[in-house]
């Protein structure tokens, strides 16, 4: 732990696990099938260049599905995380969801992109995104019928990786909360975080592909190791404030 004043960064990287309970299906529970597609035929940029159609009703159904559930009491506990630690907190997730941010997140890194955003084709801007794209709906910039899901297909490259290997590089705490560990660079972070000497906890439903790497790991739902979690660094920070 810290010695008085100094800062104890923390990187937190959550993926579909810690939504699960809010009622968002992970892709490793479909069993590897997202709703009954195969990933290279909606998530990678040549199944849409073959059936844009499906793709966007693919999204579009995720999209709905989203809408309606609740962020529940581990992204909260991330919130309450965030507060505490402010700069010294950095909240990465693989999931397109806007759940982080409705548990009262601020500051999120979606390095796979969001689902509520639309990316236009044709000028490169990002939108709100309506409810469908499968009716191909204008740009609100330049009006072309080219807007597609803002996420991070398989093939492409996640977004933010410089500031996330920065922080990777200086952190001196790496917790991973309900990730398969099976996507890539995503499940490369926890290495980086042990070459710099942090610490690595992972909590998680089951074994992960890369749970071996950890100093720790928790086997649990979201909903009681991350609540439980926060509450034990934070009286571990005041004690050593
Ligand atoms: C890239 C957006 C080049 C779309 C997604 C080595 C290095 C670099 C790349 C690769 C590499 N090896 C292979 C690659 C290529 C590829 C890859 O990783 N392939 C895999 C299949 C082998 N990677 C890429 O293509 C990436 N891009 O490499 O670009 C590059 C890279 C770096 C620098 C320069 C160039 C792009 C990958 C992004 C793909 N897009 N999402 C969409 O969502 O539709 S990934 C997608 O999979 C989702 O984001 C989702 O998050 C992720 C699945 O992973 P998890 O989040 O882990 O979810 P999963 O369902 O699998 O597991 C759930 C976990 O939760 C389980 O462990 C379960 O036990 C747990 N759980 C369940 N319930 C609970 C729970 N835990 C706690 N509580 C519960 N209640």
């Amino acid at each position: 732990m810290t010695s008085r004043n100094a800062r104890y960064r923390v990187v937190v990287l959550t993926g579909a696990g810690i939504s699960a309970e809010s009622g968002v299906a992970t892709f490793r529970d479909a069993g590897g099938l997202w709703e009954g597609h195969r990933v290279e035929d909606v998530a990678t940029p040549a199944g849409f260049v073959r059936d844009p159609d499906t793709v966007q009703r693919f999204y579009d159904d995720r999209r709905a599905a989203i809408a309606v559930v609740q962020p529940n009491v581990a992204h909260r506990a991330l919130a309450r995380l965030e507060d505490a630690l402010g700069d010294d907190l950095l909240l990465v997730t693989q999931n397109i969801d806007d759940l982080h941010e409705r548990g009262g997140s601020r500051a999120v890194i979606h390095m796979h992109g969001r689902i509520g955003i639309a990316l236009c084709r044709s000028c490169g801007k990002r939108s709100a995104a309506p409810t469908m794209l499968l009716d191909r709906p204008p740009c609100p910039y330049c009006s072309g019928r080219t807007l597609r899901p803002d996420v991070v297909w398989f093939g492409e490259v996640p977004h933010d990786l410089d500031l996330i290997g920065r922080a990777l590089a200086e952190c001196d705490l790496f917790v991973a909360v309900g990730t398969l560990g099976a996507v890539y660079p995503a499940a490369g972070f926890v290495a980086s975080a042990l070459d710099a000497g942090a610490r690595t906890l992972e909590l998680n439903l089951t074994v992960s592909e890369v749970s071996s790497i950890f100093d720790e790991v928790r086997m649990g739902r979201a909903s009681e190791l991350v609540p439980a979690w926060v509450d034990e660094l934070l009286a571990e920070l005041r004690r050593t404030a």
